[in-house]
């Protein structure tokens, strides 16, 4: 960006919390007044939550800055604040998981269950020799024993290392390569759109070229056949059969928790580095803050995989740390039909929902008769994650899931921050359909420009944050270079910009503030568009198209232009019921087109706008918009690997002839 964010939507829509929650929250407005009196008190009170072998001796340790250190000298075991504290608080028969298979199979797991399942694969694990500091990769499903295997590895202080179920071979090679991974913990497969899925031929396939990997435990989940080796184990006949005594260990704070490879849409991936006190201070506070999490009668889900960052927050160390009970689906959301996700709510009588716009733009398009259908009464928090929400995906998600009262959260953070950063408060913010609010207590965030300075209210730059946290990561696996130059030499002291200057953390996204001074976020840095001398944002001009009532989901791009240098290229998913053939197509297209230039201004009016079926997105169900620069740019495509559809794309070249 040359020059700041152009400001172009105007969205005034304000939401004050329910009075009955905010009247119960358990956190209020004076946290951001406590926070802001003494950030460092503030997160000792927060660590104070969870229950430590040693107190810490200092704080923050930010001598060697970026590199931090929380809690330092500080001894805790992650798995015993996640299970045993609880089963020694006598809630062991409380349910921790309610798990749903795609089939309709399902398991309850209280904590006593969970607790001895973790216990004995903790036995397991170190059976086969694995000890603290080793690396162990998991690449399971969405079922327990994954939420398991990660508590294990935590309770013996190895190092997880969770890859989606749905990476290629290519993928879990590189990532057990990286981290040199001593043992994979994976399932025959899963259960996804109706049908199993194999995974260990996936695993047979990385693990003849990882010779770090010394066994293999495979969980039996679809109980088709499998090809065995040497080194393979069977869970059932390793874990199960394994001691269910396991006094936890204290590790140091800053011992290595997890490291989990960003689902980055270019280069080599990173694998960034988490670690213990500080990372479960903060996963475990922003559960208990942002979804106002009462353990004693909510029933929250999380919809992500655990084989993504929210996965690994929010429903493993988040949730449990706090004692919830908490729903898992092992499926997909259309499976067996397109009412899946509301039929659960109502099942298990779901308070806290937390899912993706992604998901919230599909059942947009699947139409509010489907939800309409459940008794979603249960509900009282709702939360968003991954994107942008566009306002409009904000206001469907409050009216047709939300009873037109519920608060929305919508939860900025990224892998790298380990946790949410910036959101409303349920009990305390009047939400923006379409802001991440402001920082939670405790978060310093700013937007700046491209010198690192702070914008006025109403201007656009670069999102950064100006403070460590304790769940920040704590360097890239194996490469501290590529951690300094990626997050910190863009601004501040990392900059260069004098001896004393403060460090910055670059987010790589781009933000707003509005008049009242909250952010809003605008879309990766990488996708602005340049636009006859202006930088607008693909985030607002989506939002424009998704306000029209024909369109469910849109992406655009900026693709090159012999006049105004970029010009705007968008791509629209019709809602279900509209007709797009023929002449009504093409008066969709004008209407469209002349809809955003009259939301946003002229200078946003698109060029071209192609509808289609689908958008292509990555497995985490982010839209991946450098494929269609090379669709709008008439480029060959390039690396489609991490495409959650590859069909897509085909499907949308094959509709652009149509396009106009
Ligand atoms: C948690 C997660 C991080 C990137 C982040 C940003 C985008 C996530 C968002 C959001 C706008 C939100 N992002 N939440 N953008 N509003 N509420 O998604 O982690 O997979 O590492 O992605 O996702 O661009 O930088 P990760």
């Amino acid at each position: 960006m040359s020059e700041a964010l152009a400001n172009l939507l105007n969205e005034t829509r304000q939401f004050p919390p329910p009075a009955e929650l905010a009247a119960n929250a358990n956190v209020k407005a004076d946290a951001y007044d406590e926070a802001a009196t003494d950030r460092l008190a503030f997160w000792e009170r927060q660590a104070g939550r969870l229950a430590w072998s040693k107190q810490w001796e200092q704080t923050l340790d930010w001598s060697n800055a970026p590199f931090a250190k929380w809690f330092v000298g500080g001894q805790l075991n992650v798995a015993y604040n996640c299970l045993d504290r609880h089963v020694e608080a006598s809630l062991g028969d409380k349910v921790a998981i309610h798990w749903e298979g795609e089939p309709g199979d399902t398991r309850t797991l209280t904590y006593a269950d969970l607790h001895k399942l973790t216990c004995q694969a903790a036995n397991a694990l170190t059976d086969l020799g694995v000890t603290a500091g080793d690396r162990v990769a998991i690449y399971l499903p969405m079922i327990p024993e994954a939420a398991a295997a990660m508590l294990a590895c935590a309770r013996i202080g190895a190092t997880h290392s969770v890859v989606f179920g749905g990476f290629s071979a290519d993928a879990l090679t590189n990532r057990i390569q990286d981290a040199s991974a001593k043992v994979v913990i994976t399932a025959d497969g899963g259960y996804r759109r109706g049908k199993p899925s194999a995974l260990k031929p996936t695993v047979d396939e990385a693990v003849a070229k990882c010779p770090s990997v010394e066994h293999v435990l495979v969980v039996r989940r679809t109980g088709g056949d499998v090809a065995w080796s040497a080194k393979d184990r069977w869970w059932h006949e390793t874990v199960e059969t394994a001691s269910p005594e396991h006094v936890a260990r204290p590790f140091d704070a800053e011992h290595p928790l997890f490291i989990l490879y960003t689902s980055g849409t270019t280069a080599r991936p990173k694998g960034i580095l988490h670690t213990t006190g500080g990372y479960l201070t903060q996963a475990s506070y922003t559960t208990h803050a942002v979804f106002d999490l009462k353990p004693e009668s909510d029933v929250y889900w999380c919809t992500a995989d655990i084989g993504w960052v929210t996965g690994h927050s929010y429903i493993v160390y988040g949730p449990l740390s706090n004692g919830a009970t908490q729903v898992m689906y092992e499926g997909t959301p259309d499976t067996p039909h397109k009412g899946r996700f509301w039929e659960i709510v109502d099942k298990y009588k779901v308070t806290i929902l937390y899912t993706a716009p992604t998901l919230i733009r599909t059942m947009m398009k699947w139409g509010e008769d489907i939800p309409a259908g459940y008794d979603l009464s249960s509900l009282r928090v709702l939360g968003s994650v991954g994107e942008p929400i566009n306002p409009e995906a904000w206001i469907w998600y409050r009216q047709h899931v939300g009873h037109g009262e519920l608060p929305v959260v919508d939860t900025w953070w990224q892998t790298e921050t380990g946790a949410i950063m910036i959101s409303p408060l349920p009990g305390v913010t009047a939400a923006k359909p379409g802001s991440a609010m402001s920082p939670l207590p405790g978060v310093a965030a700013d937007v700046v420009d491209d010198q690192g300075q702070p914008v006025p209210n109403g201007g656009g730059g670069y999102l950064v944050l100006t403070e460590p946290w304790p769940s920040m990561l704590r360097t890239i696996w194996g490469d501290d270079n590529r951690f300094l130059e990626t997050y910190w030499s863009r601004f501040g002291a990392g900059a260069g910009s004098g001896a004393g200057g403060d460090w910055v953390y670059f987010a790589g996204d781009g933000a707003k503030k509005d008049d009242d001074g909250h952010v809003w976020l605008l879309g990766r840095v990488d996708d602005v568009m340049l636009v006859s001398g202006h930088n607008i944002s693909t985030t607002e001009v989506e939002s424009a198209l998704v306000s029209h009532p024909s369109v469910a989901e849109a992406a655009v791009v900026g693709a090159t232009d012999p006049t105004t240098g970029q010009a705007i290229v968008a791509f629209a998913i019709p809602r279900g019921s509209v007709e797009t053939g023929g002449e009504a197509g093409e008066q969709l297209i004008a209407d469209l087109r002349n809809h955003v230039a009259k939301t946003l201004g002229p200078i946003a009016k698109p060029r071209q706008i192609m509808l289609v079926p689908e958008l292509p997105k990555t497995r985490s169900g982010k839209i991946m918009r450098r494929l269609l620069r090379d669709v709008a740019e008439h480029r060959s495509l390039g690396d489609v690997t991490t495409l959650q559809d590859s069909s897509v794309m085909e499907l949308i070249a094959a509709g652009i002839s149509g396009g106009k």
